[in-house]
Parts: C-alpha cells; structure tokens; sequence
C-alpha cells in the first residue's frame, strides 16, 4: 500500500535501479534535461500543449473532434522495419531462421556509437510502465527512456505508466530496459535490437509505432515471449474478445491475425441485427498473454491499455464502435485533413480530404490522401465495448484459439483442428498477405506462423515446441480454429462481407465448443456445411458461401508441399509432431 509520504516521494529516488540506468543512459546520450513521467492528466495535457505550441502537433476541428490532435510523421518513417528488427542472442541458433540476428556485444557497441550524445538539445523523458493490470501477478513491467514527447503521449495512452508502475517496480526489482532515440531518422541509421537475455531493448532512428513504442511489439511480443518460454506461458499476437449469446453465456476468444488482418475490428465487433441477443466484449485488440490456471484452463490478459489501430476502412458501416470511438481524445498520426481541419481517411464514407498525410494539398496522383498505416491511438476506455473484466488479476478464461490470415484463396472462411497438436501445426501453417504495418511490399503472401513472424523472441522451433507443451499440460485446453475473412471471386470482390457477419464463423464456433454445432470432416479439419452457419438475414449468394466453406485438393496439395519446405528450414529445433500432422494431412488429401 502507498503511504501519503509514499505518494509524495520525487520519482527518481523510488528506485536506485532505475535512477542508476537512467544515470548511465544520461551520460551516454548527453540530455539537456531529464523528466520523469508521473502519468497524470495534467502532464499528459502539458506535453500536448508544447508539441502544439512547437508545430509537431495539429489540434484538430473542436467541434466534431474535441481533445484530438494529428502528428505527421517523417516521409520515410512510417510503419515498422522488419529488416532492421534484431534479436540479439548469444546463441544464433537460439534466434532462429525466423529473426535476424547480430552478436549481442556487436549490438551494444553499435548501438553505443548510435546513442553518443544523441540526446543534446532535447529531453529525456523517463517513462515506467506496467503491462497488463497494476495489481496482476500476471502483469510484467518496464522503462522506456525516450527523447520523443510524441513516444510518451503514445506510451501514456497505450500502458499503465507512471508512478503506480514505478512502485511496483521498487517493489519488484526486475524490468525490462527499453532505450530509445528518434536520432536523425535515418533510415541507413535505424536498429531496433532486443537482447532476451538481458531483458532489454535499444531501438535508434525511429518514431514510429512499434519501432518506438517500446512496450508493445518489443518488450509485450519478442522480450516477453521468451519470458514466457522460460516461465511456462504465452506472449501472442492476439486480440481478447467476449462473446455473450442470447442465453446470457459468456465466452473468450483469443485470436491471432496478422498486423492489419482485422484484430481490432474482430476485438470490437458489432452484431448484425439478424443476430438479436448478442453482446460483444472487448478484452485486448493486439496482444494477449496466456497462462495456464490451476483449473486447467486458459486464462488470458491484455498487456496494454489503449488502442494503437488502423484507421484506414474504419467507417459507421463496418464497425460504428470504432468510428465513434476516435472522435474525442484522440491522437491521430499520418491521416490526410478536410478544408476544414477534420481528419480524413481512405474508406470513409464523408467529407473531402484537401491536405494529405504529409501534409502537402492533396492530389490523387501522389498516392492514398491518409497513408495506408495511419494510426490512432486511443486509450480502451474510450471503445463502446470495452469489457468490464479488462483489470481482472487473473485475466479471463479461454474457450477457443483462432488463427488467421489475409489471402485471396487457398484458406477456406473456417475450419477447426482436430486437437491441440493438429492447431498448433495448423497455427505453424499460417500464411498471409503483407500490409502496410510494415515497410516493404504490399500483397505479397508469405508464411506468418502465429501470426508471430515479426514478433517471436527466439527460435520458432523452440515456440512451436513450447505450445505443444504448454497445450498437453492443460486439461481443459481452447479448441483451436482457422479463419479467413479475405477471400475473393475472380473479379478480386471478397466474398465474405466480414466485419459484424463475421459473428456468424464466431458463433459457430461457440457452438461448437459446446457440443452444438454440426460439421464436416475435410482433410484439413472441420468445417461447417452452409446450414450450420447461422446465415438468418444475411447476404449472400449460395454459390459465394459454398465457394467460401471448399477445400480444393488440387492447391491444398500445393500448400502442404510448401509449408513442407518452410517448417524443413527449423531443421533439428522443429517439433516431429507438426511432421506427422502435416504428413496425415497431407494422406487425408489423397
Ligand atoms: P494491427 O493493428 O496492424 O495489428 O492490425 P489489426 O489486425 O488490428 O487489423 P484491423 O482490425 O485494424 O484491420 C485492418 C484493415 O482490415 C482495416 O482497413 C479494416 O477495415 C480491414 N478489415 C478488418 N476486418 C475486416 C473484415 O472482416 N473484412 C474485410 N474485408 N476487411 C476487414
Ligand atoms: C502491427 O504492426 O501489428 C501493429 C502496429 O499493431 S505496430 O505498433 O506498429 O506494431
Ligand atoms: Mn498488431
């Protein structure tokens, strides 16, 4: 328990640790001076203010977009660096075929290099956070030092930071380092390293989202999925959501999509009206932490505390939840402005963008108005759906996994494995088109296991492994399924209208679980025949629905034949099992 006396305490004396590191990183990278985040309102309000007064802020229209402000930032710095992205192990082995490697001494001295005296001229902000609920055993914390104010007022939003975080770190005694420098936002001088060992991360020469903000993809996905490995739980790329049927039955699901494959919309999902009686609750929309609980089950929380989500496609009609969620309080990066200061995005459905992401008056020969990963960041609080088991200590209990991926064909709309060791290969199999959350290029497919390819701390052998593992220690252990709300017809339409319909793939499931809901044995596991969706009231044409619940041999033959080749890369580190899966698949197909 705090003590008022407590409560008063100047921050850098709550822990010598922290203050020790933070000394060290002051005389590395030559601050002109250092402020200590205490997460209140006031700061938060104070810090905005100064980047408006600076020009690096843009308040936006008070009228239809109060508390909200835009950040642009550079040209080249828009989405995170996948090829600059390094895990730094001891062992190369250890970081796998799956990450980029670079000896950890080799890191830290380039790194030193990079830092020295890169801080002149600017603050350094000194932000202590805490991922997951401030009173969960399940909960792990860090320290980001950063000389970007745009960082902090993400970080402020996006975790629990501040001087609760601090004092459980005192408490605590670990924490997860994180150092990071926009430096000159030279891509040819940009790294982001993480050192599992160590629990740290250095990350030089970006601002952007999950390059920066180092408590998300760094330290919630690649530091804490090694942590996890070693503790006996699992850091994944998924969102949270509840499911209340019409019986007043709620259930979770924790599903895993790649970055900009729908989690958010998924997380925060608004029933069709043809489906009366049901109520969605949103848990996470990113990142989930999974532990086994002493009854056997499942049980997840949501490291983070706000939204750092797509805007391009959020409109009334796809998910009215998040429209209205980002119309007050929040902060707005790299979307394109109406003449009259409103924020204006691809897809929808109002307004005229006059000036574009860059903040140049828009022409449409140049390119997309709002850059294709603009952002917003809200804090859940603000989300319509947002579950009222968000701060549970022990995190809420898991009834199905679901993987998925964005592709064009091949992934039939839903099937489900047989048992964990048939999910965990068919969560290993996982492929999907590339996005803009990533710089490279676009729409290329590509295997994305876990939808964890960009995330996974260490070897996938090994992760792959440790799900098997951690399934076979569960009595009771989530069904686990596969979906794919990105089919489309030979025109290049989708198939599936997605967004709220995807309730109906979600239902089933559900139902599944329950020992409800018919299925069909495929080669690759159970689907549903048309009649045992719930397709009351929706729109769609039986040949489409048909077309979305088939297994075609022919490229399914294919597609065993490459995820053959893929899993062959991990060599002595891949598990047999998914070998023996994949080869009773692969018999099934005939
Ligand atoms: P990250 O934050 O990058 O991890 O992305 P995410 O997985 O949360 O994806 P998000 O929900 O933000 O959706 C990404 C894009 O896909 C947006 O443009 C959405 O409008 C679109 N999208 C989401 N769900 C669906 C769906 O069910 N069908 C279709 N066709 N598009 C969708
Ligand atoms: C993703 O790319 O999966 C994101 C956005 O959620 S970022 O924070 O940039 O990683
Ligand atoms: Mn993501």
């Amino acid at each position: 328990m705090a003590t008022a006396a407590h409560m008063l305490s100047p921050l850098p004396q709550m822990s010598r640790a922290v203050a020790e590191w933070v000394n060290s990183v002051r005389e590395l990278t030559r601050p002109r001076a250092i402020h200590w985040c205490e997460g209140s309102d006031a700061e938060a309000r104070e810090i905005t203010a100064q980047l408006v007064r600076s020009g690096e802020l843009k308040t936006l229209n008070a009228d239809f977009f109060p508390g909200c402000q835009l950040a642009r930032s550079a040209p080249n710095d828009v989405a995170r660096v996948e090829h600059l992205t390094y895990i730094c192990t001891r062992s190369e082995e250890d970081a796998g075929p799956n990450n980029h490697w670079m000896d950890p001494q080799q890191a830290h001295a380039k790194m030193r290099e990079l830092f020295r005296g890169c801080m002149r001229e600017r603050t350094l902000y000194v932000i202590p956070y805490c991922m997951g609920p401030i009173d969960s055993p399940l909960s792990r914390c860090g320290v980001e030092i950063t000389d970007s104010p745009y960082v902090v007022l993400n970080m402020l939003i996006m975790t629990r930071a501040g001087r609760p975080a601090l004092e459980r770190i005192a408490r605590e005694g670990s924490f997860v380092r994180g150092l990071h420098s926009t430096g000159e936002l030279d891509p040819e001088r940009r790294f982001i390293m993480h050192f599992p060992e160590e629990l740290s991360i250095e990350s030089f020469g970006s601002g952007y989202g999950g390059n920066a903000l180092l408590g998300k993809k760094c330290h919630a996905l690649r530091i804490a999925s090694w942590q996890a490995r070693s503790e006996g739980w699992l850091a994944e790329h998924m969102l949270i959501v509840g499911l209340q049927n019409p019986r007043g039955e709620t259930h979770y699901l924790a599903c895993a999509f790649p970055s900009a494959c729908g989690k958010t919309n998924l997380a925060m999902l608004i029933p069709p009206a043809s489906l009366p009686g049901w109520r969605v609750f949103t848990v996470g929309d990113d990142i989930a932490w999974l532990h086994p609980g002493e009854d056997g089950r499942l049980w997840a929380i949501n490291p983070e505390a706000g939204y750092f989500g797509v805007v391009p496609g959020t409109n009334p009609q796809t998910n009215r939840n998040a429209y209205e969620m980002i119309r007050r309080d929040t902060l707005f990066t790299n979307v394109a402005l109406t003449a009259d200061n409103q924020p204006w995005w691809e897809g929808l459905t109002s307004g005229t963008p006059t000036i574009d992401w860059q903040g140049r008056p828009y022409d449409p020969t140049r390119g997309p108005a709002a850059h294709p990963n603009s952002r917003f960041t809200v804090t859940a609080r603000r989300n319509p759906s947002y579950s009222p088991h968000s701060e549970d200590a022990r995190g809420v209990p898991i009834t199905g996994l679901v993987f998925g991926g964005r592709r064009r064909e091949v992934a039939p709309l839903v099937y489900e494995a047989r048992d964990w060791q048939h999910g965990v290969m068919v969560g290993a199999s996982v492929a999907s088109e590339t996005t803009a959350a990533a710089v490279g290029q676009v729409g290329v497919t590509r295997r994305d296991p876990m939808a964890m390819q960009p995330f996974c701390g260490y070897n996938f052998g090994d992760y792959w492994q440790h799900w098997l593992s951690l399934g076979a220690k569960l009595a009771q252990p989530p069904r686990i399924y596969h979906v794919n709300w990105f089919r489309r017809d030979a025109a290049g339409k989708f198939l599936w209208p997605g967004y709220g319909e995807n309730l109906r793939v979600l239902a089933w499931m559900l139902d599944r679980c329950a020992g409800k809901a018919g299925a069909r044995d495929a080669a690759i596991g159970r689907l549903p025949r048309p009649a045992d969706l719930d397709t009351r009231g929706l729109d769609i044409r039986p040949e489409a629905l048909a077309q979305l619940l088939s297994v075609d041999p022919l490229l399914w033959r294919n597609e065993v034949a490459e995820i053959r080749a893929y899993l062959a890369r991990y060599g002595r580190r891949l598990p047999a099992a998914l070998l023996s899966e994949l080869a009773a698949t692969e018999q099934r197909l005939g």
